[in-house]
């Protein structure tokens, strides 16, 4: 069965509507109750409302992307158990309305992380982009972090400065909003005292304890995500290594296979995002797919180009350092040998066309994210044939 194809929808408040998702070509939508403040149970009302309002757009919803982890919980803090149980309803009430796969990420504080949304492609669509001088001029001489310097070579504070040095007034305003952007699909803004208020309270947590964390979590949830036919996803970290002084420890082949097999459980698995696991070299995505596809419950289909000096940029779909034909070779082998379709999304897409007057949430306009979809359609039928039936 060829992917079931998705576009994430932000709720009624998304400049993208229901109707545009489908003209795209999606069967489905990827969406969560951004609404209900992270740790509370969701809501039966609210998620059987949200599932209506998508089955009458002519679509399925069967994936939540995301159900987010109190920070609580990754702090083991205060009463994280209580947000743990709730968690726990969450998942048995979105599983009573049929929802299927449930996406997450366990990244400290913020999301994504980039330091331009609306870097410049040729073409003159617009992309967003990670500058990793300018992302250290922001940490050192904008949020001023304490301690941050151990984290950074001479040399490369030295280029921080020389980079804050070229930067207007305006630029370091834009900088400091995009580097600062909290999570995507809000307008939220963190203020310098409460990032740096949340950062201290990592102060003695590092990778191992985090991953302790995470782990303790997982052999909670995932007996009621087994229980309930659910299918666990976690996304991976992005850019995929440590920023701000945080622990990230969901970047590498390594850290997915750990998590994999703390609790065995064709639940416990992965959103298998390429443009996140793709920033890093060594990640060998098709033999990623080879050796954890088991594992693999949802797909972020997106590419990016590097450079030696760690920045990157979001590039087209099927061009860039991931060798998309690889990758959906894999996954359509993959696909064939479980008879499943695996839900895929094309994750971002370039502001262009006439989004490039739109005011819409970074890396979610419409048409950019068609155009991927419809690249990856082609891609797939390219490699499936009509091999699948
Ligand atoms: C998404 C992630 O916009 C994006 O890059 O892939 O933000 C993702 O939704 C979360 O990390 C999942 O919890
Ligand atoms: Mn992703």
């Amino acid at each position: 069965m060829p992917m079931e194809q998705a576009m994430r929808w932000y709720g009624p408040n998304d400049p993208v509507s229901l109707s545009d998702i489908r003209q795209a070509g999606c069967t489905s939508v990827v969406t969560a109750l951004h609404h209900v403040p992270v740790g509370e149970v969701w809501p039966m009302n609210e998620i059987i409302k949200r599932k209506d309002e998508i089955e009458r757009s002519g679509m399925s919803w069967t994936v939540i992307e995301s159900l987010p982890v109190h920070e609580n919980i990754k702090k083991q803090i205060g009463d994280f158990d209580i947000y743990i149980q709730n968690y726990k309803q969450s998942l048995i009430n979105v599983a009573s309305a049929g929802l299927k796969v449930v996406t997450y990420n366990f990244m400290p504080i913020l999301d994504w992380m980039r330091t331009d949304i609306s870097f410049s492609m040729p073409d003159g669509s617009k992309a967003l982009r990670f500058e990793k001088a300018a992302f250290i001029a922001f940490d050192l001489f904008l949020l001023k972090r304490p301690g941050a310097e151990k984290d950074y070579t001479s040399e490369e504070i030295n280029k921080a400065k020389e980079r804050l040095a070229t930067m207007t007034d305006p630029e370091k305003n834009s900088l400091f909003k995009n580097a600062l952007m909290g999570l995507p699909g809000s307008e939220e803004q963190f203020t310098v005292e409460q990032i740096l208020d949340a950062i201290k309270s990592y102060e003695n947590i590092n990778a191992s304890k985090l991953k302790q964390h995470l782990y303790y979590f997982l052999k909670e949830i995932i007996p009621t995500a087994e229980k309930s036919g659910l299918k666990m996803a976690i996304h991976p970290d992005d850019p995929p290594y440590s920023i701000l002084g945080l622990p990230r420890i969901v970047s590498t082949e390594a850290d997915a296979t750990e998590l994999i097999n703390e609790v065995k459980s064709s639940s416990n698995g992965l959103c298998f995002c390429t443009g996140s696991f793709g920033v890093r070299a060594e990640n060998d995505l098709s033999g990623m797919i080879q050796r954890l596809g088991d594992h693999i419950h949802f797909l972020h289909l997106r590419n990016t180009i590097r450079d030696e000096e760690g920045n990157f940029f979001e590039a087209d779909h099927l061009n860039g350092d991931t060798d998309m034909y690889a990758v959906v070779k894999e996954l359509v082998a993959l696909m064939k040998r479980k008879n499943i379709s695996i839900p895929m999304r094309p994750d971002h897409g370039h502001q262009m066309l006439d989004d490039l007057k739109k005011n819409t949430f970074p890396g979610y306009s419409a048409i950019g994210r068609l155009r991927g979809l419809a690249e990856l359609r082609g891609l797939e039928l390219g490699i499936s044939g009509n091999s699948y039936e």
